[in-house]
């Protein structure tokens, strides 16, 4: 791929039956906790550097383009519901420093008993299909060569259909999955034996092909009404998932554990949210911990989740945090949409960035009160928890009798937890014991095989006794391309063909063409009636389908901040747009070292009868990256100077340029007193060493250079610009 041309969806999509991955498994970044020097600094939590990113907004501008990658995967969610858009925004999400994509299924995919085929569009996610799979893991394999580092591309393995969904992707090449028998038993009510069989034999075939496995625990604290009083079950829950998993032949170091911070602002989280951090990491010490914002506290205020989640960043940094997932902060108001997904990424990396060291720096008071009591409690009673459960007769019967999700801080109970029954739920009853002669000339297959009636070598790999299952041989793996004539990506992309081949642009959020646009308006009335006079509005620009999705009192009654989306249905011919060309700018220090080589001195004034200097005043402060920040002496006389003292001051200083600010345009004054300055500049005898700037919010740089003098200047201009232009004139 070149970085300059968009990704080829079509040629991804082309002769995928015959597409294998790359590889299997999941890996790290390179290159962590290595002490390094990048740019002018050095950092101690940092990985290997990308081939190719766009790195932070500050980062040209003052740090040299530097983009340190931080130690931690990071993680972001993608599925939008058309897998080939969201292909596109994989690609930029590996540029921000993402390395972690998790699909999300499309809701309730769990209740699904078997694998769906073709790949129809989705709707608050995308339906998991072979065809989509391999699709996007064929695009992540192109772009993880682009940015120089491996793409961990991820989704979940729940549901009845569990095991076959860990077949299909140890098949495809992915490399992480949600796997939790207790999410299936709580949250989708299948049957909790069917869960616990299902768990094994996914967990074993996620062992073979190397995927790192996130548990559940999460869900207790997104659901739990008060979600700060489940930590002990909190804990609970991973250790079942942890010691199961360890069973079923996982290594532990491929086992998360998924921790959200159980508060958020304004409770006050370090006190409750920092102890449970430390205890669970003491506890768990041999696993891995993927840390991630809890959704229960996302509003529609984009604002109030990055600062939550920034606090999060915080407690990873002090602690620690192998994955950092982010959820992307318009989860509150459901627009998943690009833009937030390069948010969330970008304040992971900007905030792990800048914590960089911090235990170099800090140390957590581990065991001074109140840390040591804390967290010794929460310890307490998360073995109470299970010691309690293993009392009521284990897990199954704890669930029965309601101990878990319960909202009350253990011992103490709320009675509101979630009741489940060993014998009800999906599937039950849909476990039964193997044969004698039972045989799965498998490979990767939890329990009880009859294969040594086979001989050694079919004890030894079952999978012999057919010369390989799909997981050695896959060209046994029957691959279906789509189902249905009307709803697939072929139709989908012809809809859209016009926008890919480069001649049309409209504007997106999260699929080609979908003409969302987002407005943010201050309207000085109270709640409801900005509401509706937001939709008013939008719908008087032209937009389409107009809805509110934010909106937050700034007083009861002097006004209230209302972000709307809202359509555009145009498609602008790009050939037809008039793009000024860009402007040819030296870099900072190359414009200081020509300076401190050859000095240059100007003056300056906003002349005639012009008043304005705030222009002329940017254009010169060093506080504002004025030219005298680049060592350019500047005279400045003042406002409505006669252009003939301009002239005269510039011979007396001996300048070699001066500098006028023309804000006042009417009747083009400003343009006859750009002629009048190059006229009295040549009656003098001085204009040819005399450089003639003009600058104005009016001034067309076409038309001040047939005015006679050497630049024009126009809205927008910074002093870097005036000052690359007076170093390539001066000094070249
Ligand atoms: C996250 N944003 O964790 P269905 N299994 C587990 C889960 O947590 C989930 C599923 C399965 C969150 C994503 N988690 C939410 C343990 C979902 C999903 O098909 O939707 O039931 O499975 O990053």
């Amino acid at each position: 791929m070149k970085p300059d041309k968009k990704m080829d969806i079509e040629a991804i999509l082309a002769d995928l039956e015959s597409y294998r991955p790359k590889r299997r498994g999941w890996l790290w970044r390179s290159g962590r906790d290595t002490r390094r020097t990048v740019g002018p600094f050095d950092y101690t939590d940092c990985s290997d550097p990308l081939r190719r990113s766009v790195p932070l907004p500050a980062a040209a501008a003052y740090f040299a383009g530097i983009d340190p990658q931080p130690n931690a995967t990071i993680t972001t969610e993608i599925a939008s519901g058309r897998f080939e858009d969201d292909i596109r925004r994989m690609r930029m999400a590996a540029w921000h420093g993402a390395d972690h994509i998790m699909v999300i299924r499309t809701a309730g995919q769990s209740h699904m008993d078997g694998l769906i085929e073709g790949t129809p569009q989705g709707v608050g996610g995308v339906p998991i299909t072979r065809k989509q799979i391999r699709a996007q893991r064929k695009a992540l394999d192109l772009i993880e060569d682009e940015v120089g580092r491996p793409i961990n591309y991820h989704s979940y393995v729940s549901g009845v259909a569990g095991p076959e969904i860990a077949v299909l992707f140890a098949e495809e090449g992915v490399n992480g999955a949600h796997q939790d028998p207790q999410y299936n038993v709580l949250y989708r009510n299948v049957n909790m034996v069917r869960s616990f069989v299902d768990a094994a034999e996914a967990k074993r075939i996620m062992a073979w092909a190397g995927i790192v496995q996130i548990d559940g625990a999460h869900n207790a604290n997104a659901t739990a009404r008060q979600a700060w009083k489940v930590m002990p079950e909190l804990m609970v829950q991973h250790a079942i998932n942890c010691a199961f998993s360890v069973k079923a032949g996982m290594p532990k170091d491929r086992i998360c554990l998924s921790t959200v911070p159980p508060t958020a602002p304004p409770a006050p989280r370090m006190r409750l949210d920092l102890p449970y951090a430390v205890a669970l990491r003491e506890l768990f010490r041999d696993f891995k911990m993927r840390a991630q914002q809890n959704t229960k506290y996302m509003t529609s205020s984009t604002r109030e989740a990055t600062v939550t989640h920034t606090l999060d960043l915080l407690i990873s940094a002090l602690t620690s945090a192998d994955i950092q997932s982010t959820i992307t902060p318009d989860e509150g108001r459901n627009v998943p949409w690009h833009i937030y997904n390069m948010e969330g990424v970008d304040t992971a990396r900007q905030a792990l960035c800048g914590l960089d060291g911090i235990k170099e720096l800090v140390a957590l008071r581990r065991h001074e009160p109140p840390m040591a009591d804390a967290v010794r409690e929460l310890k307490e009673r998360a073995v109470l928890f299970m010691e309690e459960m293993i009392e009521a007769g284990g897990y199954f019967a704890a669930v029965e009798r309601g101990m878990f999700v319960d909202s009350g801080r253990y011992p103490e109970r709320q009675g509101d937890g979630i009741v489940r029954q060993a014998n009800g739920g999906v599937g039950a009853g849909a476990v039964f014991a193997r044969d004698p002669d039972y045989l799965a000339p498998v490979t990767a297959h939890f329990g009880f095989n009859n294969t040594a009636a086979y001989g050694p070598e079919a004890e030894r790999n079952p999978a012999s006794l057919v010369d390989g299952c799909t997981l050695e041989n896959p060209d046994k793996i029957v691959y279906v391309d789509e189902l249905d004539p009307e709803d697939n990506v072929t139709r989908r992309l012809e809809e859209t063909a016009e926008l890919r081949d480069g001649s049309r642009v409209k504007p997106e959020m999260e699929w080609a063409g979908d003409g969302w646009v987002q407005t943010i308006l201050f309207l000085p009335v109270a709640d409801r009636l900005a509401r509706a006079a937001a939709l008013e509005i939008g719908a008087r620009m032209g937009l389409r389908d107009v809805e509110v999705i934010h909106a937050e009192p700034l007083h009861p009654a002097e006004g209230t901040r209302v972000e709307i989306k809202g359509r555009f249905d145009a498609a602008l011919v790009l050939s037809e747009l008039s793009v000024p060309p860009e402007p040819d700018l030296l870099d900072e220090d190359e414009i200081r070292a020509a300076v401190k080589r050859r000095p240059i001195r100007i003056v300056a004034a906003t002349v005639g009868e012009d008043e304005h200097s705030v222009g002329l005043r940017e254009i010169i402060d060093i506080k504002h990256g004025g030219v005298e920040g680049f060592g350019i002496e500047c005279h400045c006389l003042g406002t409505s100077v006669p252009l003939e003292k301009l002239v005269d001051a510039a011979v007396e200083y001996d300048a070699d340029a001066v500098l006028a600010s023309m804000i006042i345009s009417h009747d083009d004054i400003h343009y006859r007193n750009m002629r009048r300055l190059h006229e009295l500049a040549v009656e003098k005898g001085v204009r040819q060493r005399l450089a003639i700037v003009c600058g104005g919010s009016q001034v067309s740089p076409e038309i001040a250079a047939r005015q006679g003098v050497d630049a024009g200047f126009g809205r927008g201009t910074k002093g870097r610009h005036v000052a690359s232009f007076l170093v390539r004139k001066l000094c070249g």
